[in-house]
């Protein structure tokens, strides 16, 4: 019989000798690389809003959102921190405008969204035409689309912004540019693409592939809030509630390619199911409260609370009323890839 530690160390001289011309056994990896299921990095985790908000508006003391170019606070899931991503695939961030304040003309290879938390009065411009931004509205700034920001009002605007941007990295594939001026020309009136993308009608000769990103760039809360209330009687889902995907009315796919987006109502009093899938997932809870059991942790959220659900990882949500959550991820990246899989536990 051999000797079982001359052996061990025979192997790790091999391995310093493999080293110098950058090679590496798979047999000690192996396992790693391809594991039996996902083993994400991330960590379940949540950010309180309400204990934030003070220490976010303080960074409008320290910086304008010009100098900035977008005064924001990364939220980094505590997993995977230095990498500025909430989840393996996705960014998220908080981001502050103060009224009068002008957030620069840019665009870039990295897709977005916003979700508006709090205040009134600020604006998105998205390729030329402007949207106001209320509470809860859903805003999407899809690749290479210029884009800028200002707060016309009298209050300080924060809203969460999502972006691809570890996907964008993961492939080096990221190109960004600056405008000539901060604010972009007025191209078309406010409304423009909703009511000529958005309204059971698109014009007669346009046709998109489902890959590509959907021109209603904004889906108003108000339209959300109406159809989830709406519904809010009728029968649930035991897993997800009464539970609804954003499309691009053009195409009936994800608003975005990479970033795929929902809302949900959970009805006063009801539990969710135990559920996972490959996606991670980023919550929002904007309206109602209630608890999360994500994995083996628990988290009380209330109103513009932000939560992590990492991938594969048994979550489920308990209201004590009626509740509204709004959540993204990478899924549209994993079903076109045909890598999303999903589990309805119990
Ligand atoms: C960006 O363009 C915005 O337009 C926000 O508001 C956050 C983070 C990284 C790269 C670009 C925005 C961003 C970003």
């Amino acid at each position: 019989m051999r000797d079982a530690k001359r052996s061990l160390e025979e192997r790790r001289n091999y391995y310093a000798m493999i080293d110098k011309d950058n090679m590496t056994p798979l047999w000690e990896v192996l396992h790693a690389l391809v594991p039996p299921n996902p083993r994400p990095n991330v960590v379940p985790t949540m950010w309180d809003y309400s204990e934030l908000r003070s220490t976010l508006l303080q960074s409008g003391e320290l910086i304008s959102a010009e100098e900035a170019e977008r005064r924001v606070l990364i939220l980094e899931n505590p997993g995977v921190r230095g990498q500025s991503r909430i989840t393996q695939s996705l960014y998220a961030g908080l981001q502050l405008i103060l009224p009068g304040e002008v957030a620069p003309a840019h665009r870039h290879s990295q897709s977005a969204l916003r979700l508006v938390l709090d205040g009134e009065g600020a604006y998105t411009a998205v390729d030329g035409e402007r949207t106001a931004m209320s509470r809860g509205d859903f805003i999407t700034t899809p690749s290479m689309t210029w884009h800028d920001h200002g707060n016309l009002g009298d209050e300080p605007v924060v809203w969460l912004d999502g972006l691809d941007i570890p996907i964008v990295q993961f492939l080096d594939a990221g190109f960004a540019e600056k405008a000539v001026s901060s604010s972009q020309d007025e191209l078309r009136q406010e409304g423009d693409a909703l009511l000529r993308y958005g309204h059971n009608m698109i014009p007669i000769d346009f046709y998109q592939a489902p890959s590509d990103p959907t021109r209603v760039f904004v889906y108003p809360f108000s339209e959300t809030r109406k159809v989830l209330r709406e519904l809010a009687d009728t029968p649930a889902d035991p897993w997800h509630g009464n539970a609804f995907r954003f499309v691009n009315p053009a195409t009936g796919t994800s608003p975005m390619p990479t970033i795929g987006a929902f809302a949900r109502l959970l009805r006063c009093n009801s539990e969710t199911r135990p559920y996972r899938s490959t996606d991670s997932a980023v919550f929002v809870c904007l309206e109602g409260e209630g608890t999360a059991h994500i994995g083996d942790q628990q988290f009380d959220f209330a109103e513009n609370d932000v939560l992590v659900v990492p991938s594969w990882t048994a979550h489920q949500f308990r209201v004590p009323q009626n509740t509204i959550l709004f959540s993204f991820s990478d899924r549209p990246v994993q079903q076109a890839l045909g890598l999303w899989r999903d589990e309805k536990l119990s």
